[in-house]
């Protein structure tokens, strides 16, 4: 009997490094709560050809990184804004459009629900902070500190709420910046207290949901084993 499990793509940050090379590197809680939802992870560095892997693999999981550069969306960088891999950036730009193309999930998290939000022509509070709005804390303020808490709120006419089956649980945060305007075809699927936006979602496909929160450091969480299943069983379907 072939094996069932899905094969899901994850990509890797991409740093210059030294005069000996550069280094790809991923946390590996993402691997670890993929693996322990039934899918077989597959790492992607920059460069590696889409088109193969869009045919090849079943789904894809953008993970959390450092900040979009906000020319990307038409705005003037924030001194807080920290810049991700143009390299990472332009492979994962490219393998949205060819995963999308093929209609097979995808999952971002973190800088990957933010991808998917300026990918589709959307724009981004590029520091939290700075918004009176926000009175929750989204970030923790030192590397000393615990990662914040905070609980979300799903809309329950969603597909995350119809994936995960859950209305309102705690996440763990650790984000500067967030969904501003709505990209194409893109709903707001969840939200923190303060109105921060923390999921979205196109309605009109299988599978393409962005979360603000970190599943992946939280693994025992209900709410993370309901995500990561009901994600490892689209890209099974
Ligand atoms: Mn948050």
């Amino acid at each position: 009997m072939p094996s069932t499990r899905p094969l899901i793509g994850i990509t890797v940050d991409w740093n210059p490094g030294d005069e000996l090379g550069g280094k790809v590197s991923l946390n590996d809680g993402y691997v670890r709560v993929v693996v322990a939802a039934g899918g077989v992870p597959v790492l992607i560095p920059p460069w590696a050809d889409v088109e193969t892997l869009a045919d090849t693999l079943d789904g894809l999981l953008i993970p959390g990184g450092a900040d979009i550069d906000p020319k990307h969306y038409g705005a003037v960088r924030h001194p807080k804004t920290e810049l991700i891999s143009e390299a990472r950036f332009e492979q994962e730009w490219r393998l949205l459009s060819a995963f999308e193309q093929r209609r097979k999930p995808i999952l971002g998290i973190c800088y990957g629900c933010q991808l998917l939000n300026v990918w589709r022509g959307g724009t981004l509070h590029q520091h939290l902070p700075d918004l009176p709005t926000v009175t929750l804390t989204h970030q923790r303020a030192s590397q000393q500190e615990p990662y914040p808490r905070h609980l979300v709120q799903v809309d329950t006419r969603s597909k995350l709420f119809e994936s995960m089956r859950l209305a309102q649980f705690e996440v763990v945060s650790a984000h500067h910046q967030a969904v501003r305007d709505l990209g194409r075809g893109l709903v707001i699927s969840a939200r923190a207290s303060d109105g921060v936006v923390e999921a979205i979602e196109d309605p009109n496909l299988p599978f393409l949901i962005g979360v603000q929160w970190h599943p992946e450091r939280d693994p025992d969480a209900p709410a993370t084993r309901a995500l990561l299943t009901a994600f490892v069983r689209a890209c099974k379907a």
